[in-house]
């Protein structure tokens, strides 16, 4: 568009803005990838980005972020505010441009705009186009001189006013979403919270004070952190226990630039975050293979070297030297091109050599300097190899026992008719008698039921090997089908939904976390992908002569209670309680909370890997003090996970 414009007339220009604000208003999705809550939250992410750019060049040190009351959000810089003078080619003024014109403000350079799939840095005009309304107030610090525009739905209503002026510096924005546009106009305050923080962690220095004021009392963050992405592996280590400091190395080019963070604890999790231009690139990319190449040729170097290794010994695998680590590499660069279905892999080839020669080189020369850290390391590495050749045999073993890859299922599946993966369900049930009932009320056709009793193992602490032998998870790893762990494999799934069907008390709700933890840390994918499901049992029954019904909460017992009492307040409605699924006879399960006609199901969602999985280390750990306090302070994120 920018190219269009240059020999535009005034006219002619305003034509395209506002065909460019009519695109962004029919096709939201494209500019915002939704207009969900998630969607919603984005549009914060695209004006606070504009605020840490200006903080990156050096020009502002403080940011205020706020949702208020009425669901508007207020972003304020202390930056050089946005330019207020004509702009050289349009005649009007810049601010109004930057506000108005899609693209304007474009970020890393060029088409740079483009970087993740159209997702980020589309900028100030988008969030304007979806705003009902938005203004905008500049303190020039060029002018001295306080500047003010208001649009709705991205149309200026007036041309930049100057106010008068004025001792500040920076720009300030508050805009209200479109109700015509968004399913809701609830921020989340829990998503915008991770993702600021994020931003601090990844801007070493910035500083970010994040108010919610819509409630009584306004809840207040202060995010700065001095030690950048340092900090952030601190952070995700808070509940682990460190088995060495935190290793940092970083290098500048002309072009980019790639800084990685590293920590070992004694968990036997690998963390690796990775971000190009400050967005998580979930399915890695370059900078990730150079990582991991030669994270795993120093490591191996070293041991042999100093003699951890012999010289005919194997090599340390890359899976073997992660084991425990936790890891954030961050690299920013110009032209960043972002691949695969989510735009979340970095595909600049460059940036595998950049990391590669940064770790290389930092990395030995940090572990000649640190030799009792680099020993604890290699020790833990060597562990781990050993433990998972034992995880290899007790697969052998498992796989001679039970055939396990051999399709002769556990004795204790239901298995369904179906074999088409999308079309069947299973239902992974607590209890031999609710395990009974659900397999008289389930449609055999395509609703498999596999039981599940007794204690089930704290996988938060385990390796492969201890649960290809375990009597309770090895059932569920042969009637799912697609392996654990490195090998897993989601072409092999035997069911698209999978149903944890638990209780809605203290012992279903444990059940559901061990599960989850378990798919979390074996078969992440399924929890990415979406697969993984609660069953939603009702919690009352409620009856008057012959008439039942059920409620799901307490909302809808007294609304149903309400509704069966109908003009006659004299009428006894009997409410009870469900103490558990066995309570309930086939037919009632089948109806309440099997029957996909009839049920509720709760996709299990899994958009944050890093509030999961500290959440799981805390809620699953040993320690208990901390998993109190734990689930006091986050009851809000329990309710998220479906705890
Ligand atoms: C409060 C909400 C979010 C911002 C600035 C500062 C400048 C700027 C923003 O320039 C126009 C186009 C490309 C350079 C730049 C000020 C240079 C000199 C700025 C913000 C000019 C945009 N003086 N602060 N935009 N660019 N803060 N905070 O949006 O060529 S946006």
């Amino acid at each position: 568009m920018s190219e269009n414009l240059k020999s535009s007339t005034y006219d002619e220009s305003q034509i395209q803005v506002l065909e460019g604000l009519e695109a962004v208003r029919k096709r939201p999705g494209m500019y915002i990838g939704s207009t969900s809550v998630k969607g919603l939250d984005h549009l914060v992410y695209e004006i606070v980005d504009n605020a840490i750019d200006e903080s990156l060049a050096g020009y502002c040190k403080n940011i205020t972020v706020t949702i208020n009351k009425g669901n508007t959000v207020t972003v304020i810089d202390d930056g050089r505010g946005v330019p207020t003078g004509p702009h050289p080619k349009l005649g009007i003024s810049t601010l109004e441009v930057v506000y108005t014109i899609l693209h304007a403000g474009g970020k890393f350079g060029g088409e740079g705009y483009k970087v993740s799939g159209g997702l980020h840095g589309v900028g100030a005009s988008v969030v304007n186009a979806l705003s009902e309304w938005m203004e905008v107030t500049v303190y020039d610090s060029r002018t001295g001189r306080e500047y003010y525009q208001k649009y709705e739905r991205g149309k200026p209503l007036f041309s930049v006013k100057e106010i008068g002026p004025t001792d500040k510096t920076g720009t300030k924005v508050t805009f209200l979403p479109d109700k015509e546009i968004f399913e809701t106009l609830e921020f989340e305050y829990d998503t915008l919270l991770n993702r600021l923080r994020e931003q601090a962690f990844l801007n070493a220095g910035v500083h970010i004070l994040f108010t919610d004021d819509r409630g009584d009392e306004p809840v207040v963050n202060d995010l700065r952190y001095e030690g950048g992405i340092r900090s952030f592996v601190e952070y995700l280590n808070e509940n682990k226990t460190p088995v060495s400091g935190v290793i940092y190395v970083a290098v500048e080019n002309e072009n980019n630039s790639a800084e990685v963070a590293i920590q070992y604890t004694d968990t036997y999790t690998e963390n690796l975050l990775s971000f190009a231009n400050d967005i998580r690139t979930v399915d890695g990319g370059m900078h990730e293979i150079g990582f991991k190449i030669s994270l795993t040729n120093v490591v191996n170097d070293y041991a042999r070297k100093y003699k951890f290794l012999k010289d005919t010994d194997q090599n340390l695998s890359g899976e073997d030297v992660r084991e425990g680590m936790t890891a954030v590499i961050s690299v920013k660069l110009t032209e960043a091109e972002f691949e695969g279905q989510t735009k979340t892999k970095l595909g600049n080839s460059e940036m595998k050599t950049v990391v590669s020669k940064l770790v290389n080189e930092k990395l030995s020369e940090y572990f000649e300097e640190h030799p009792a850290e680099i020993r604890l390391i290699i020790d833990k590495v060597i562990t781990a190899q050993r433990a998972r050749e034992a995880a290899r045999k007790a697969r052998e073993a498992a796989r001679k026992k039970t055939s396990f890859e051999s399709g002769q299922m556990p004795d204790k599946l239901r298995d369904c008719n179906e074999r088409d993966p999308e079309l069947t369900e299973i239902f992974i049930v607590e209890g031999d008698s609710a395990g009974g009932s659900a397999t008289q009320g389930r449609d055999s056709r395509f609703q498999a039921i596999l039981p599940l009793w007794g204690k089930m193992l704290n996988v938060e602490k385990a390796r492969a090997d201890k649960i290809y032998g375990n009597d309770k998870l090895a059932p569920v790893i042969t009637a799912l089908g697609a392996g654990i762990g490195d090998e897993f494999n989601l072409e092999k799934l035997r069911y698209h939904k999978i149903i944890i069907m638990a209780d809605a008390d203290v012992d279903g709700a444990h059940i559901r976390t061990l599960l989850l933890t378990f798919f979390f840390r074996f078969m992440r994918p399924l929890l990415e992908h979406g697969y993984v499901y609660s069953a939603v049992p009702p919690l009352y029954k409620l009856t008057r002569g012959k008439t039942t019904r059920v409620a799901y909460s307490d909302e809808e017992r007294d609304r149903v209670s309400a509704e069966m009492r109908g003009d006659n307040p004299n009428v006894k409605i009997d409410i009870s309680r469900y103490k558990g699924l066995g309570e309930m006879d086939h037919e009632e399960l089948r109806e309440t909370t099997m029957d996909p006609t009839t049920r509720t199901l709760r996709r299990i969602e899994l958009d944050d890997a890093v509030a999961a999985d500290r959440i799981f280390n805390v809620l699953m750990g040993e320690e208990v003090e901390p998993r109190k306090q734990f689930i006091e302070e986050n009851a809000k994120y329990a309710v998220n996970l479906d705890y």
